[in-house]
C-alpha cells in the first residue's frame, strides 16, 4: 500500500475561511440518512484566502449550492478526503446536501448505529464522515440542529445546546430543532436518536441559574441512573468551589450507548457514554466501577471549559484539553474519596502504562510533533502525563498561584481555540514566572530519570542532597535538554520524625516539614543547615514528579520509610520499592534453580501494616497489593515473564502462610452484611477485606475456596461477588466451571456484567486461558463490533495476563495478531488500539522476540490496513 500522509505541526496554517454558523438539517434514519447543512461562510482575514478545503469522508454527495446557485461538476473537485471549492466570495453561504449510512458504519465514527439508537461521535475527525466541513478545532461555529426520524422509532431526538421547537410530521415522523449559542468546534457535535428512558433532575448554578439535568438509558437500566446523576451534581458544585467554572446552558444531557470506542465524549450539553461509565446499581457493578463513573462524569462535565468554552487550536494541542482535564478530574477523585488512594492509583497507571509508552517504539511528546491518525495519540502519554505536566505548574507555583493562572487562562481565551504555550503563558503572567525550560516537558518524549545522592556532615550540621538528571534517547529524539523538575523532599531522623527545614543561602524563613526543589540543571546540589542528626530522605514526596527516581537507598532505609515517612504515599512507595528489590532477587533464584528464599525484613515490616487496619484500611490494602507483574517485567533488561509470575506468585504465598490468622481475623471483622453505599470509607472496607480473601485463597487451603463460593451466594453487592468469582476462576477445579456456569446464567441479561464475565476468564493465569478465550469469542453473548466485548476479552488477556499472552509457543502474539487483522476492517480504532502489547518487544528473550515481530510483520502484510494500524505496526517494526 502507498504510505498514509502524515501531518506535521511545524505546517500548521490558520484555516482559510471561518464559519460563522451551520443549519443542519437531518432526515434520520438507520439505513440512510440525508443531511443538509447550510454554513454562512467568511474569508479569515489572518488566513491566505483562494480555494474552499472542505474535508469529507465516506458520504455520498447530492448537490452543492452557493448562495442559492446549485454548482456544476467542473465548478468543485471531489476526493477520497473532501471537497474543494474554487473561486468563492469572500461571504456566502453554501448548502451541501449528502447521504450517509449509519447501519454500515461499524468503525463507530461519525453517525453510526448501536442497537436501536442513532448517535455519533466526532471527536477527533469524525464529523468529516456526516458532511463536507472543514473539520478542524479552530473553526468554531454557532450550530443550529433540526432532526427529524420516525416518531415510533426514535421517539427522543437531541442535539447540543437548548431545545428550540418541535413538531410533528407526516408520515409517522417528528422533528425537533435545536439551537447552540456557544461557537464550537466540530469534533464537539452530537446528535441522539432512540426509545430511551430519561432520569431527570436539576442544579441551580452559583449565579442563579436552573438547569435541567437529564440521563437517558435503555428502558431495562432505568434503576441505573442515580450515582451518575450523584456524580454529576457533585462535579458541578465541585468546579464552581475549586474553579469557579459555572455551567452555561439551560439543559445538560448523558446518553449511555452501549457501542462506543472510548470511554466517554464531552460533546457540547450531550455528552454521550460508553454505558459501562454511566449506569451503576449495587447489584451490577462494583466499586471500582462507581469509582471511575464518578471520575469520568466529573471528566466530561469539566471539560466544558476545559475544552469546550476553551479549546485546542490543533490536534497537536490534544493534552491542551485533556492533561488539564485529568488533573481536574484526579483532584475531584481526590475531594470526594481519599487523596492518598487516589494518587496511587494515578501513579500506578502512570507507571505501568506511561512509562512503558514512553520507553517504547510509539514514545511521543506531550504535545506530538507529527502524526499519520490522530486518534492514535489519545495516548496515556497525552492524558496521564500531560495530567502530571500540569500538576507540576500546580507544584511550581502553590495552589493559589495555581488558581490565578487558571482564572486567566480561561479570562484570555474563553471562545478561542488554543495551544499549550497560550495555557503556560497564562501561568507565567499570573505568577510573574519564567517557564520557558519547563516546556521541554511539552516537547520532549522520554521519562527522566532523576539521581540522588545525600551527604551528611555530622561537624557542620548540614545535608546534601546531590540531584542529576538525565534522558533516555526516543525514537523522534536522541539529545534531550534538561528539564526543570520540582522534587519535594522531606528530611526524618532516627526516630521517624520530621526534621525542619532550611536551605542554606535562604533568608531565613519559618522552617518547613517538605521543600520542593527545583532542578533545572543536569546536576545541582542542595544543602539544608541545621541537620542536628544524620537524616533519611523522604523524597519526591507525592511523586512530584513523572521520573524515574534513583535513590539507592538499602531495604533497610526502604523498611525504615516504610514504617515512618511522614507523606503516607511514600510509605507506599518504599514498600513497592522493597518489594520490587525482593521480588527481583527471587527472580534471580528462580532462574538460578535455587530455593526462592523470602528476606524476614519484608515480613517484618508486613506485620507492622497490619496495626494500621482500623485506622487507615484503604492505606493497608494498598500496601498490601504487590508490584503487578507487567511493572517488574519492566525493572528487567530482559523480562522473564515466568520467573516473574514465580516469584510474585511465591512471595504472595509465603505472605499468606505467615499472616494466615492475621488476615483471617481481619476478613471476618469487616465482613459485615452492610447495605451497600459507594462512601470512601466502605469502599476501603470491602477493598480490604477482599485483599484479605485473595491472601487466604493463596494459602491454598481448599477451605478458602468454599469462602470464595458462599462470599458470592450471599453478597448483596457485585464488588464481593466478583472478588469471588475472580479467585475461583483462577483456580482449576470443578468448582471454577460451576461458579462461572452459574454466574453467567444468573446475569446473562446484563452487558456490563457479562463484560465482567469475560474478563475474569480473560484474565485467568490457568493454562487454558487461550483456548478458553476462542470458545467465547464464538459466544452468542459476543460480538466483534462491540468494543467493550473486543476489550473484555482481547484487551485484557493480552494486556494482564503476561504468563498467558507471552507463552514461549508464540500462540498469545498470533492470536493477537489474527485477532487485529479481523478488526481492522470493522473498527480501525479499537484494532490500533489493541497493538499495545506487541510494542515492548525489544524487551522479551530472542525467541518472544522473533515470534513477535512475526506477529507484527502478518499485520503489517495484510491487505488495506487502515491508517491507524499502519501507523502503529510500522512505528513497532522500525524499532531497531
Ligand atoms: N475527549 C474524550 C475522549 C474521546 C476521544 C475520542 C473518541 O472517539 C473516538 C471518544 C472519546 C475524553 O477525553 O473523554
Ligand atoms: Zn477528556
Amino acid at each position: 500500500m502507498t504510505a498514509p500522509k502524515e501531518t506535521f505541526l511545524a505546517d500548521y496554517q490558520v484555516p482559510a475561511y471561518l464559519i460563522e454558523s451551520v443549519d443542519l438539517r437531518f432526515a434520520l434514519a438507520a439505513a440512510q440518512t440525508r443531511v443538509v447543512s447550510k454554513m454562512q461562510i467568511q474569508g479569515n482575514p489572518a488566513g491566505s484566502g483562494g480555494d474552499l478545503a472542505l474535508d469529507g469522508e465516506h458520504i455520498e454527495l447530492v448537490s452543492v449550492k452557493l448562495d442559492g446557485r446549485v454548482l456544476a461538476g467542473n465548478e468543485y473537485q471531489r476526493s477520497d478526503t473532501g471537497l474543494l471549492i474554487t473561486h468563492v466570495p469572500e461571504r456566502f453561504t453554501l448548502e451541501i446536501e449528502t447521504l450517509i449510512q449509519p447501519d454500515k458504519n461499524t468503525a463507530l465514527e461519525g453517525l453510526y448505529h448501536s442497537g436501536s439508537l442513532l448517535c455519533t461521535q466526532c471527536e477527533a475527525q469524525g464529523f468529516r464522515r456526516i458532511t463536507y466541513y472543514p473539520d478542524r478545532p479552530d473553526v468554531m461555529a454557532v450550530f443550529t440542529v433540526t432532526l427529524e426520524a420516525d416518531k415510533t422509532l426514535f421517539p427522543i431526538l437531541l442535539a447540543n445546546g437548548n431545545l428550540m421547537v418541535r413538531g410533528e410530521a407526516s408520515d409517522g415522523k417528528h422533528w425537533a430543532k435545536w439551537h447552540d449559542p456557544h461557537p464550537k468546534p466540530s469534533y464537539l457535535f452530537a446528535l441522539v436518536a432512540g426509545d430511551l428512558h430519561c432520569q431527570q433532575d436539576s442544579f441551580t448554578t452559583q449565579n442563579g441559574r436552573e438547569v435541567a439535568l437529564e440521563i437517558y438509558v435503555d428502558h431495562e437500566n432505568s434503576h441505573k441512573c442515580d450515582h451518575a446523576l450523584r456524580s454529576l451534581k457533585q462535579a458541578m458544585t465541585w468546579d464552581e468551589e475549586t474553579y469557579r467554572r459555572e455551567y452555561d446552558l439551560d439543559v445538560f444531557m448523558i446518553v449511555a450507548v452501549n457501542d462506543f470506542n472510548m470511554g466517554a465524549m464531552e460533546n457540547k450539553g450531550l455528552n454521550i457514554f460508553n454505558a459501562s461509565c454511566v449506569l451503576a446499581s449495587p447489584e451490577t457493578a462494583t466499586d471500582d466501577d462507581y469509582y471511575t463513573i464518578q471520575s469520568i462524569v466529573g471528566h466530561e462535565y469539566f471539560h466544558n471549559w476545559s475544552g469546550n468554552r476553551v479549546t485546542c487550536r490543533d490536534w497537536f494541542q490534544l493534552s491542551l484539553k485533556e492533561g488539564f482535564t485529568v488533573l481536574r478530574d484526579q483532584q475531584f477523585s481526590a475531594d470526594m474519596n481519599s487523596e492518598v488512594v487516589q494518587r496511587i492509583g494515578d501513579v500506578n497507571q502512570l507507571r505501568i502504562m506511561q512509562f512503558a509508552e514512553d520507553a517504547g517504539p510509539m514514545a511521543h511528546p506531550v504535545r506530538p510533533a507529527s502524526f499519520i491518525e490522530i486518534s492514535n495519540f489519545y495516548t496515556v502519554t497525552i492524558y496521564e502525563k500531560g495530567a502530571e505536566v500540569v500538576g507540576m505548574l500546580k507544584t511550581l507555583v502553590g495552589n493559589a498561584g495555581f488558581r490565578k493562572g487558571t482564572d486567566l487562562y480561561f479570562d484570555r481565551h474563553d471562545g478561542q481555540a488554543v495551544t499549550t504555550d497560550d495555557f503556560v503563558a497564562a501561568i507565567e503572567a499570573a505568577n510573574d514566572v519564567d517557564l520557558t525550560q519547563f516546556k521541554r516537558w511539552y516537547s520532549q518524549a522520554g521519562t527522566p530519570v532523576v539521581t540522588v545522592k545525600g551527604d551528611y556532615d555530622a561537624t557542620r550540621e548540614r545535608y546534601t542532597l546531590t540531584l542529576s538528571q538525565s534522558c533516555p534517547a526516543t525514537p523522534d529524539q536522541t539529545e534531550k535538554a534538561p528539564f526543570h523538575i520540582p522534587v519535594t523532599v522531606g528530611l526524618l531522623d532516627k526516630s521517624g520524625q520530621v526534621m525542619p527545614l532550611q536551605l542554606e543561602g535562604e533568608v531565613a524563613e519559618e522552617p518547613t516539614d517538605s521543600r520542593t526543589l527545583e532542578l533545572r540543571d543536569a546536576a545541582a546540589e542542595f544543602t539544608f543547615i541545621n541537620v542536628s542528626s544524620e537524616p533519611v530522605p523522604s523524597l519526591l514526596q507525592g511523586f512530584s514528579a513523572p521520573v524515574k527516581l534513583v535513590a539507592q537507598q538499602d531495604n533497610d532505609t526502604l523498611a525504615f520509610l516504610m514504617a515512618h515517612d511522614s507523606d503516607n504515599f511514600n510509605r507506599w512507595d518504599a514498600g513497592q520499592t522493597l518489594s520490587i528489590n525482593i521480588l527481583l532477587g527471587l527472580v534471580a533464584d528462580y532462574q538460578q534453580q535455587r530455593a526462592l528464599a523470602v528476606p524476614e525484613l519484608l515480613l517484618t515490616q508486613i506485620a507492622a501494616v497490619f496495626v494500621l487496619a482500623e485506622s487507615d484500611p484503604a492505606l493497608v490494602s494498598r500496601m498490601l497489593i504487590l508490584p503487578s507483574e507487567n511493572y517488574l517485567a519492566a525493572q528487567q533488561k530482559v523480562a522473564d515473564v515466568d520467573g516473574i509470575h514465580a516469584a510474585r506468585t511465591h512471595l504472595r504465598k509465603t505472605i499468606a502462610q505467615r499472616f494466615k490468622a492475621e488476615f483471617e481475623a481481619l476478613y471476618q471483622s469487616l465482613n459485615t452484611q452492610k447495605k451497600y453505599d459507594f462512601n470512601a470509607d466502605d469502599m476501603a472496607q470491602r477493598d480490604l477485606k477482599n485483599v484479605c480473601l485473595a491472601y487466604l485463597m493463596a494459602t491454598g487451603d481448599p477451605m478458602q475456596t468454599q469462602r470464595c463460593l458462599k462470599q458470592m451466594k450471599q453478597a448483596n453487592n457485585m464488588t464481593d461477588r466478583m472478588a469471588g468469582l475472580r479467585l475461583i476462576a483462577d483456580q482449576a477445579g470443578p468448582e471454577r466451571e460451576t461458579a462461572l456456569r452459574s454466574f453467567y446464567e444468573q446475569w446473562q441479561h446484563d452487558r456490563q456484567v457479562v463484560d465482567k464475565w469475560l474478563t475474569v476468564q480473560a484474565q485467568s493465569n490457568l493454562p487454558d486461558t487461550l483456548i478458553r478465550i476462542k470458545g467465547l469469542l464464538k459466544h452468542p453473548a459476543v460480538s466483534m463490533t462491540n468494543p467493550n466485548n473486543v476489550r473484555a476479552l482481547i484487551g485484557q488477556f493480552c494486556r494482564n495476563n503476561p504468563v498467558n499472552f507471552h507463552a514461549k509457543d508464540g500462540s498469545g502474539y498470533a492470536f493477537l495478531a489474527e485477532q487485529i487483522c479481523q478488526l481492522d476492517d470493522l473498527n480501525p480504532q479499537v484494532a490500533a488500539r489493541q497493538m499495545g502489547a506487541l510494542g515492548a518487544w525489544r524487551q522479551y528473550d530472542a525467541e518472544r522476540q522473533a515470534l513477535m515481530k512475526q506477529a507484527l510483520q502478518t499485520i503489517a502484510d495484510k491487505k488495506s490496513l487502515s491508517k491507524d494500524v499502519y501507523e502503529i505496526v510500522t512505528k513497532y517494526l522500525a524499532d531497531k
